[in-house]
């Protein structure tokens, strides 16, 4: 081999050993994840959200109690892709005998088949259903954090563009895909983000596990926050639970991936639903 050649081949390899390397750098954020649990699929109706960090709060629109934008780092988990429908929360009823005190008329306004998400849940009937499915309520961070789909800074789960909302939201009013004007629509209609997640934004608002507090983001612990120990009281009474997503009902601003809704736990609305989140296997 003449020296050119063999600087040729050296040049190859060190070309091949930077695209590797560059390679590993952009799949960082999943490297992070045990390779024994990217092997496993994740659970029927789950998608993986990877183990990273990310900056929660608000960063373009002055979103009212969405600041500080502040650092937080998450293990990976489990969410479902979509909303709790009105038929898996009847099987819930039916296999656990639990005891459903609300109204299905009014469920069956707002939500009219067993596709479409379940409504009009106090915070409680979310908490019993996801510990009857082997799951739980995400926290507000994990929500966020899932919302966000990876995207960095970004207004909604698909950019920043209120112009093409239609397409992954069914929001207040009609349009485009979105033809849902007095009802939520059946999950999984609009298109998902980067994790594979519907509904992120809109059809219904989702419970989160947190108490609320409209200071909290100025001392949230870094590391899988767990939200006050306590929530806030406002003069009209309190404390709440976070909601997160806005609904079918909701203007454009509330589909922002920071933007923080609250209900008292107790309360049954009829935009108001939630999704599960489970842990990764040990
Ligand atoms: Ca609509």
């Amino acid at each position: 081999m003449n020296i050119n050649k063999r600087q040729k081949v050296l040049l190859t390899l060190m070309l091949l050993m930077m695209l590797a390397i560059s390679i590993g750098c952009s799949n960082d954020e999943f490297e992070r994840v045990n390779p024994k649990d990217i092997d496993d699929p994740p659970p029927l109706g789950m998608a993986l959200i990877p183990a990273g960090s990310f900056e929660m709060g608000d960063h373009l629109d002055n979103v009212e109690r969405a600041l500080p934008v502040h650092t937080v780092e998450l293990d990976a988990f489990y969410m479902d892709v979509n909303e709790v429908t009105v038929g898996q929360f009847k099987q819930f009823i039916q296999l656990s005998g639990y005891n459903y005190e609300g109204n299905w008329l009014d469920v069956d306004k707002h939500s009219p088949t067993a596709d479409h998400p379940m409504i009009y849940v106090t915070w409680y009937d979310a908490m019993a259903y996801s510990k009857w499915a082997g799951k739980r309520l995400p926290t507000e961070a994990e929500w966020e954090y899932a919302a966000r789909g990876g995207l960095i800074g970004k207004r909604y789960p698909w950019a920043d563009a209120e112009s093409v909302a239609r397409k992954y939201a069914n929001y207040y009013g009609t349009g485009g895909k979105d033809r849902w004007n007095k009802s939520s629509a059946p999950v999984g209609k609009f298109k998902p983000n980067k994790y594979g997640l519907y509904d992120m934004a809109g059809n219904v608002w989702e419970f989160c596990a947190d108490w609320y507090n409209e200071k909290y983001y100025k001392n949230s612990p870094t590391k899988n926050p767990l939200g006050p120990d306590t929530g806030q009281l406002f003069d009209w009474g309190g404390p709440c639970r976070v909601l997160r997503g806005g609904s079918w009902h909701s203007a454009a601003s509330a589909l922002n991936v920071a933007f923080r809704g609250f209900s008292i736990p107790d309360d049954r609305h009829y935009f108001t639903g939630f999704r599960c989140v489970s842990e990764m296997p040990e």
